[in-house]
Order: structure tokens, then C-alpha cells, then sequence
């Protein structure tokens, strides 16, 4: 180790001391025996005692005051690492990296050495870690709940071009910002059976035969940028209620003790990646309950504990926030909760259910809005099927009302029909306000999906456009960014982002652009080492880094993205001559486990990538690469270094999009289609500074409905799509039929009866002209610049602190902490 000559000052000689003590006192080593984990984690316990005082001071404070909170339930949470981020909003980054210098260390080797924390499958996973940082940035109280899955998504790693999953086993060398807090833990009950007697005090229940479950929480503190305030996600594990008594078994009994405890636990053990068909449905909904009931349990005892067991303010000083439907079971839980165990009754409880509840709808794809099995939701939780039979049945009074005999309609509405229980119906049904992601997504809620809903209640239905943080996205990510900014443009950007406007007048800055563009050229060199070393593939930092890193699903289209980089080869092939700027093509993404087609279209794009990347006549000009297991932490590194950004979902299928954002705030150019929170960037930053192409929404709707354009008239009148189409089937990128479903899918159709459904070969020719106005684009390098400098400058809307403060306004009514005048 070398260890450089650095002038400490007395905080980071303390420091240092602290980190040495930690080292010793807790792993029992010193700096020259101690790996780069340890470091990691003696760093992470002294980020964690400061973190302690504040958290204690501040629960002390909301306890006294009895502020408002919001219980944001979520079955995702897409954190990703916690030293780097609490460093950054405790304003400890600097003094840290003087310190590990000291020693001879990088902090950003240091960092490198914890796990995510992956527990999500992409937007909307994000979108509620990006949420906690702003809620705490704004000081507002809140808790962020969830379960403590033991592996988060799965590691993906790509061998001989296909996805293959290994467990994430995010814990297995601990977690360094988790605190358990067994003394809280609550009982979940499943199955059995249930009885309701009157009594002289009202309705009781009684239960027999029921499976119960131990949900033990773990918190860990959420540290908001130079904030006051700690706020806390809430993750609970499952554990068998009764532990093994190994006297009391005969070996046989034992054997079933040992299944039904491992059952127990199960809950708890892995998220699904699940975007396509659902699969695991009963796990899943066990795992939905058993966190709903946990915390809302919790909840409720808490809120007495702090109240002298009085309920009566529960609804004025607690807000609750579905987040998405998979938490929708928490309606009839808290029903149940104050009718059975609170003894109030049903219109009082019904009155505060529907005051606290709040709602906000992901996602249109039908097979993502969730439905039970009546059977299997009746069988697994028989309290709630009761409840939810009664809300039902109160609903279809209210429906007949308002729209007579229309049964069609009023069984398209219904929570309980078809055999099903519809879990978005349950949302719409009985929270106070439902909101969609983006504007367009929204139109959508209320023009088509729930148009029904909206009619009766039009005032439920608000717009809050999604949001992400600024401190990971621009400031932790890409600090070279935020450097720049920072010495034109002056502090303060990373919260009141809408400063960012004052970098507009510097687009027209020949010296600004010029370093504008160094940073970027910076960042695609760190990409580009980073590539050579896990992919072997040698990438051209001068190249154009066009990247697509997102979930995969035919919707979002990766499939348009690589049979236009098949176009370019073929026509590279044809005319080894042509003129095209070289291009770096990146890609990033996960396929649910079992879905199936998702997980071709990763084979083809590393098949292409094969192809393309040692094909002399192409001689670099075009480079392919996958990079493996996207996650949060290498979205840090990658969209810094982006030049194009691709959101070319179908237009009306993508609620709003994230990612799109965080591309925009460091300076990419989008190429999208009209779709989710795209047309709102192009408000924005202005449809010159966008490239927007494609079918928009009503056109989509209408190809699906009528079948024109047909795809396979646009296949025989363009000699283009036809022969990268063929390219698919006749050998060209694999020897056999590998690729015969996609051709099939775009040309026939499939399964479901459609062909081409998310409009690949219809936004072909659209897609290969935006890219050609691009590479003209990209030539003029100035105009260029200035158009990522607008980019960067008009983005500040997307900040998730003003998503936040919407929801706030519209939704939750939080009051900012006070912080007490004495410090105590
Ligand atoms: C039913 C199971 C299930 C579970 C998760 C279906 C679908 C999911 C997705 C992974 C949900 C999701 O991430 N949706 C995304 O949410 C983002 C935040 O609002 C939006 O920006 C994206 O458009 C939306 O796809």
C-alpha cells in the first residue's frame, strides 16, 4: 500500500482514529491485515454512529410533537449501496476520501466493496428508494415498509449469450445499515378457519387451525441530503412461530417440523422477478399479506402507544400509500384491524380506512394488474375474503346507483367477479385518491382503463409525474458533472433543481461546452475501461455510446434497437464504404425467469454483438455490447456516459419511465417515442433538443383495434424490414431456427392472436430515420453539445423532490419537522 503524504485536519486525524479503532476493536485487525471489506465496514459503523444521535434526536422530536407520517408500502425497494449516498447527504465525502487516502486507499474502491441492496425489479423499485431520499430531503416523516427479502433479484450472468440466474445473496456477508427489533415483532395468521359470534360488546372472532407466521422488522435509517431528519425503512423477515422442539417429535414428526418451519420462512426468502406471467401466485400473495399485516399492526400499536391508546386522530395523523396494487391488501386488513381488534364497527372503520389510504397505479399492461384466484384468496386469508366479500358488497350498491343495470360495466368494476378478486378495483374502490405516473399515463387511467371510476369520482383522480433524485443521479454518479455545475452555476442546484435553468445561457459558451463535453468523454472512458475489463471487448471512447439499460420486455422494445443495429450491419455488409459514425451500442437488462421471449431477445443481442464485433468488414465502426446484471450501482456508472439515451417503448405502454430521466439530467439526447413522461421531457427541453419518432398513442390503439398497417404489407413493400427480418430465420446471426418466434410474433402473431402487438415492424422505418438524423446530428458536434447542455439545464422538473412535494399537496398533507430550538 502506498500511503500518500496528505494533510489531515484535526476532524480527519479524529476520523482516521475512529476508522482504526473500528477495525480493531471490531474486526480485530489492523490496516496492514485488514482486506478492503473490512474497511468497508469499519467505515460504514462510524457512518452509522453519527447517523444513531440523529435518528434518536429526531424520534424523540416526532414523538413529543406528533407530526403527521406517511407509511409508504411497497413490495420494492431498488436501494442499491448506502455508504456512498449517506457519505454525500451527511456531507462527509470529502473528509473520508482524505482520510482512506491517507491510508493509502480509494473510497471509490471502498465503496466498491458493498452489496446492493437489489430488493426490486426496476421503476417502480426505484422509484420508492428515490422517494425515501426526498421525503427525508424535504424533512417530511415517513416510513418506507417492505419485507427483508433474503436474496434480492437474481444475479445475472450471460454464458454463451444466454441469461442464466444465480442467487443474490445480498446478506451474506451482512448488512451494515440494518438494526433488528425483535421486541416489535407481530403475528401473521394464515389459513384455518374462522368464526364470528356476537357478543354482548359487539361482533368477536375466533380462529382455529391457522398457520401463524413471526415477521420480524429490521430497520435501516434513511439519511436525507443535509437534512434534520432520519427517516426509516421498515423490512420484515418470517419466521416460524414455534421454534423446533426436538424432544417432542418422533423422526417422522420431525421431518415435517423441520418442511413446515422452512415453509414458514419461505415468505420471506426471494422477490420475484415478475413482470410477465405471474407464476408462484400463492408465495406471492402470502408474501403480500404477511408484510401488509405486519406493519399496519405495527402501525396501529404504535400510534396508541403514542396517543394513550386513543385512535380517534388516526386518520388526521397517519397517511398510508399503496404503492402500486401489491400492497392492496392493507384495505381489508385495516378493516379488519379496527373492527376486530379495535372493536370499532364497519362505517367507522370504513370512514378512516378510506381517509388514510392512497393509491398509485404502475402500470396498464393487463397482465400486470393483479387478480386472485377467489378460491386461493379464500382460502389462504378467510378473514379478509370476508371483509372484502362485504366491501364488495356495499360497492355494488353504490354501482347500481350510478349506472342501473349496465351489468356489463358494473361487473368490469367490481372487486370480487369472474372468479376473481381484482386488486386495482379494491384500490379504486376505497382509497381517497389514485394517481397515474406521468401525464399521458394518467390521460389513460381516466380516459380508458378506469374511465368507469373516473366518471363516478373524478375528484380521486390526480397526475403526479415521477421523479428522481439528484443526489445519487447527478451528484453521486457522476461528480464531474456536478463539479462543473457547481463552478458556473453556483450551490444549491442538487435541491432546487429548477436552477439547473441557469446553465441554459452556457449552451451558447464555446469554453463551457468544451468542458462540458471533457466530462462526458471522461465518464465514457471509466465505461469504456470498465467494459474491456468484464467484457473483453474494446470500445472507441470517441464513438457514439448509444445505451438501452432497463428491464426487458417486448413493450420496451430492445428488440426495434438491435434489428436496426442488424439493418446497419447488413448495410456495413453490402457497402463496406458506407458512412456511419462509429456507434457503441450498449445494452443492460434483466428477463423475468420465466419469460421466456424476453430472455431470446438478451440471446440475440449477444449473438448480434458476436457477429457484429468480430466481423473485419465492420472494422470497428459498430460495437455491440450486454453488459450483465444490470443494477442500480451500474446505472451510476453507465448513464453518466451515455450520448443517446433509448426509451422507444410502444407509445402508451410505458406509465412514465425513469431512467429516461436520470439520462437527461447528465446529458444524454433521447430518442423516444411519444410515451409515459417522454412527451413531458420534450415540453420541456423543447422538441429540438429530442428526437421523438414513432406511432403516438391513439395510432397504436387504433393499429391494435383494426390490424392496419398489417405487418406483413409493411414486410412486402419494404425491402429493409424484410431483410433484417430474414436475417432472423436464414442464418445469418445463428445457424439454426433459434430466432423463428420473434419472426413468427412480429409477422403472425402468437399466443395472443395479434401480430407484431408492440409495433416493431410497424415504427421500423420511423426508427432507422430518427437514427440517421442522429448521426448527421452528432457530426455537428457544437450543436451537438448545446443540445445536451439544454438537456442537462431544463431537467430540473424531474427532480423526485417535486414529485414529492405534489404528492404531499395533493395526497399525504405532511407538515415539515420542526427541529426543537434547544437541540434537545
Ligand atoms: C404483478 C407483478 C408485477 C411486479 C412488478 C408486475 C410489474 C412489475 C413492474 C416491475 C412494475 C414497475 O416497475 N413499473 C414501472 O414503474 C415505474 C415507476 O412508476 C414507471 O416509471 C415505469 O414506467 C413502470 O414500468
Amino acid at each position: 500500500m502506498i500511503h500518500q503524504d496528505i494533510e489531515l485536519t484535526e476532524a480527519q486525524k479524529i476520523l482516521k482514529e475512529e476508522i482504526l479503532g473500528k477495525l480493531s476493536r471490531h474486526y480485530g485487525r489492523t490496516l496492514e491485515d485488514a482486506t478492503d471489506a473490512h474497511i468497508y465496514k469499519a467505515a460504514a459503523l462510524c457512518v452509522r454512529d453519527v447517523i444513531m444521535e440523529r435518528w434518536i434526536q429526531y424520534r424523540r422530536q416526532q414523538r413529543k410533537t406528533q407530526n403527521k407520517e406517511v407509511f409508504y408500502l411497497s413490495f420494492e425497494f431498488l436501494m442499491g449501496r448506502a455508504l456512498g449516498n449517506n457519505l454525500l447527504n451527511l456531507e462527509l465525502t470529502k473528509d473520508y476520501d482524505q482520510v482512506l487516502k491517507s491510508m493509502g486507499l480509494s473510497l471509490y474502491e471502498i465503496e466498491d466493496k458493498e452489496a446492493d441492496a437489489g430488493l426490486g425489479n426496476g421503476g417502480l423499485g426505484r422509484l420508492a428508494a428515490c422517494f425515501l431520499d426526498s421525503l427525508t430531503t424535504l424533512e417530511l416523516p415517513a416510513f418506507g415498509c417492505s419485507i427483508r427479502y433474503e436474496y434480492g433479484l437474481f444475479k445475472q450472468r450471460i454464458v454463451d449469450g444466454e441469461q442464466v440466474e444465480l442467487p443474490d445473496n445480498w446478506l451474506n456477508d451482512g448488512n451494515m445499515w440494518e438494526i433488528a427489533a425483535p421486541e416489535e415483532s407481530m403475528i401473521v395468521r394464515f389459513g384455518g378457519k374462522v368464526f364470528t359470534e356476537s357478543t354482548d360488546s359487539g361482533m368477536s372472532v375466533r380462529y382455529e387451525d391457522t398457520t401463524n407466521i413471526v415477521g420480524i422488522p429490521y430497520d435501516m435509517p434513511i439519511c436525507g441530503y443535509k437534512s434534520n431528519i432520519v427517516n426509516t425503512l421498515r423490512l420484515w423477515s418470517a419466521r416460524a412461530e414455534k421454534d423446533l422442539d426436538i424432544s417432542a417429535f418422533s423422526e417422522g414428526e420431525l421431518m415435517k417440523a423441520v418442511e413446515d418451519k422452512a415453509m414458514a420462512e419461505s415468505i420471506s426468502k426471494v422477490l420475484y422477478p415478475e413482470d410477465s406471467n405471474p407464476e408462484g401466485k400463492a408465495l406471492r400473495l402470502r408474501q403480500q399479506y404477511f408484510f401488509v399485516s405486519c406493519t399496519l399492526q405495527w402501525m396501529i400499536q404504535r400510534f396508541k402507544r403514542h396517543h394513550n391508546g386513543d385512535l380517534s386522530k388516526l386518520s388526521e395523523l397517519v397517511a398510508v400509500h399503496i404503492n402500486d396494487t401489491h400492497p392492496a391488501i392493507a384495505v381489508p386488513e385495516m378493516m379488519r384491524i379496527l373492527m376486530d381488534e379495535e372493536g370499532m364497527g364497519w362505517d367507522e372503520a370504513w370512514d378512516i380506512t378510506t381517509k388514510i389510504f392512497a393509491y398509485t397505479n404502475h402500470t396498464i399492461m393487463s397482465e400486470a394488474l393483479e387478480k386472485w384466484p377467489m378460491d386461493l384468496f379464500m382460502r389462504l386469508l378467510p378473514r379478509i375474503w370476508m371483509i372484502t366479500v362485504e366491501i364488495n358488497r356495499r360497492l355494488q350498491i353504490r354501482l347500481e346507483e350510478a349506472y342501473g343495470n349496465d351489468i356489463g360495466k358494473i361487473n368490469y368494476m367490481l372487486i370480487i367477479a369472474n372468479g376473481y378478486v381484482n386488486m386495482a378495483n379494491l384500490c379504486l374502490a376505497s382509497c381517497h385518491k389514485v394517481n397515474g405516473v406521468s401525464k399521458l399515463h394518467t390521460d389513460i387511467l381516466q380516459n380508458d382503463v378506469f374511465r368507469d371510476y373516473y366518471n363516478l369520482n373524478p375528484e380521486k383522480f390526480v397526475a403526479i409525474t415521477n421523479g428522481i433524485t439528484y443526489r445519487r443521479w447527478v451528484r453521486l454518479a457522476n461528480p464531474e458533472l456536478s463539479d462543473l455545475i457547481t463552478k458556473t452555476i453556483g450551490k444549491g442546484w442538487e435541491t432546487n433543481c429548477e436552477e439547473l435553468k441557469a446553465l441554459a445561457p452556457f449552451a451558447d459558451d464555446a469554453a463551457f461546452r468544451e468542458q462540458f463535453a471533457k466530462v462526458k468523454l471522461e465518464k465514457k472512458k471509466q465505461l469504456a475501461k470498465y467494459i474491456q475489463e468484464n467484457n473483453g471487448i474494446e470500445v472507441d471512447p470517441n464513438s457514439i455510446f448509444d445505451v438501452q439499460v432497463k428491464r426487458l420486455h417486448e413493450y420496451k422494445r430492445q428488440l426495434l434497437n438491435i434489428l436496426h443495429i442488424m439493418y446497419l450491419y447488413d448495410r456495413i455488409k453490402h457497402n463496406p464504404k458506407v458512412e456511419i459514425h462509429p456507434h457503441t451500442f450498449i445494452f443492460g437488462a434483466k428477463a423475468a425467469r420465466a419469460y421466456t421471449r424476453a430472455k431470446l431477445i438478451i440471446k440475440l443481442i449477444n449473438d448480434v454483438a458476436k457477429m457484429v464485433n468480430n466481423d473485419p468488414d465492420v472494422n470497428g465502426r459498430i460495437k455491440v455490447v450486454f453488459i450483465e446484471n444490470y443494477g442500480v450501482s451500474l446505472a451510476q456508472m453507465i448513464i453518466p456516459a451515455a450520448e443517446i439515451s433509448e426509451q422507444i417503448s410502444t407509445a402508451g405502454l410505458e406509465a412514465s419511465g425513469t431512467g429516461n430521466m436520470k439520462f437527461m439530467a447528465n446529458g444524454a439526447l433521447t430518442v423516444g417515442t411519444l410515451d409515459g413522461a417522454n412527451v413531458e421531457m420534450s415540453e420541456c427541453v423543447g422538441i429540438d433538443n429530442i428526437f421523438i419518432f414513432g406511432m403516438n398513442t391513439p395510432e397504436v390503439k387504433s393499429a391494435l383495434q383494426y390490424g392496419r398497417p398489417a405487418p406483413q404489407d409493411i414486410y412486402a413493400s419494404n425491402s429493409d424490414i424484410r431483410r433484417v427480418l430474414e436475417m432472423l430465420i436464414d442464418g445469418t446471426v445463428s445457424g439454426n431456427k433459434t430466432y423463428y418466434d420473434l419472426y413468427q410474433s412480429l409477422l403472425f402473431g402468437d399466443r395472443s392472436g395479434c401480430a407484431d402487438r408492440y409495433m416493431v415492424v410497424r415504427d421500423f422505418e420511423s426508427y432507422v430515420h430518427i437514427h440517421q438524423i442522429i448521426d448527421k446530428a452528432y457530426r455537428a458536434q457544437d450543436e451537438w453539445q448545446k443540445k445536451a447542455v439544454l438537456n442537462v439545464a431544463y431537467s430540473g422538473f424531474f427532480s423526485s423532490d417535486r414529485t414529492i412535494s405534489e404528492y404531499n399537496e395533493k395526497v399525504w398533507r405532511l407538515n415539515k419537522y420542526k427541529k426543537p430550538k434547544n437541540g434537545k
